[in-house]
Formats: C-alpha cells, structure tokens, sequence
C-alpha cells in the first residue's frame, strides 16, 4: 500500500497491529510520559525556577525607592545621558526602573552576594530578558518584581527589553555589571 493509491482492502484500519509500529507507539507513549513527569520533577529539583515574588505598588512609590538607593550608592555616570551606576551594599535590595524605553540605573553588583532585585514598569508592560542567562521576567506597571538574585559570575550582562513596547523597543536595552 501506498499512500497515493487507495488500500487494496477496505478494511485495512482492521489488520491487526504490526509489531514494529506497536514498538513505536510504545517507545513514544513512554517518552511522553517521562517528559510530562519531568515537568514537575524539574520544576521542583532543577534549580532553574526563579525565587520571585510581586507586590503591588505605585509609580511615585516605586520611583521614589528607586531615586534613594541612588542618590546614596551612585558611583560614577555613563554615557552623555548621565545614567548612574549604582553600587548598593552587597545583600541590599536593588532597584531598576523600566519605562519607555530605558531601564534606569546601571546597576553594579557583586559576584557571589545575594540581591532582592526589584522591576517595575512605570509606563506599561515592558520584559526584562538577562543575557546571556536566559532569565525572562515580564515586568508589569502596578507591581513590584522581586527576584533574588546571586550572580555567579563576574562581567557585564545584557538587559533587553523583550515585550514589544512601542517605537523604541529596539533601543530599550541596558546591562549589570558584576564585579569579583
Ligand atoms: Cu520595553
């Protein structure tokens, strides 16, 4: 048989099973069953889960948080737009601003101490995407984003915008610094 002419018989969903395509229906059903138990296994062992939490809040709270840390821990500006880079005490909670279509400030942190990062948009929904890490969080206005962070390793990783967010969204890209 083939599947261009018409099966010779017309009972042909009545023969039985042949033994090599019963193998592989059992070889796939048994690899979707360890695929759908591995969903809850490393869900809960894979250490890949992000330690999140969200509170509600207001923009002018939130801004006025964020303008405190850096008015205290503001180490040097970069680039001609003077955006501060902030270097809180390790173990603190650090805040980042994102909004149309800049995240503010740069942050700088320390290799292997713990941060309560905080995100929140003032505008509208923005997503933090951390390169090369592949952490993804969307960032919502309203709420307040909290993800405990230790970085593992020092350099400069890449923030972008990964929720499309208007003319700009292209542009809306920054980094954290992480020093030994
Ligand atoms: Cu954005």
């Amino acid at each position: 048989m083939s599947a261009i002419q018409p099966p010779t018989s017309r009972y042909w969903w009545k023969q039985p099973l042949d033994r090599v395509e019963g193998t592989w229906i059992a070889i796939a059903l048994v690899w979707c069953l360890i695929m759908f138990f591995m969903m809850p296994y490393w869900h809960i062992f894979g250490k890949q889960n992000l330690a999140n939490e969200a509170f509600r809040t207001t923009p002018e709270a939130y801004q006025k948080r964020t303008q405190d840390m850096v008015d205290k821990y503001t180490v040097r500006t970069e680039t001609d737009q003077k955006i501060p880079v902030v270097h809180p005490p390790a173990g603190s909670d650090v805040y980042l601003i994102a909004r149309l279509w800049q995240w503010w400030p740069l942050l700088e942190l320390e290799q292997g101490k713990t941060y309560r990062l905080h995100l929140m948009s003032m505008d509208w929904l923005h997503g933090f995407s951390l390169q090369p890490e592949n952490i993804n969080i969307e960032v919502h206005p309203g709420y307040d984003h909290i993800v405990t962070l230790t970085p593992t390793g020092a350099g400069t990783f890449g923030i972008v915008c990964n929720e499309y967010c208007g003319i700009n969204h292209h542009n809306m890209a920054s980094k954290i610094y992480v020093v030994p």
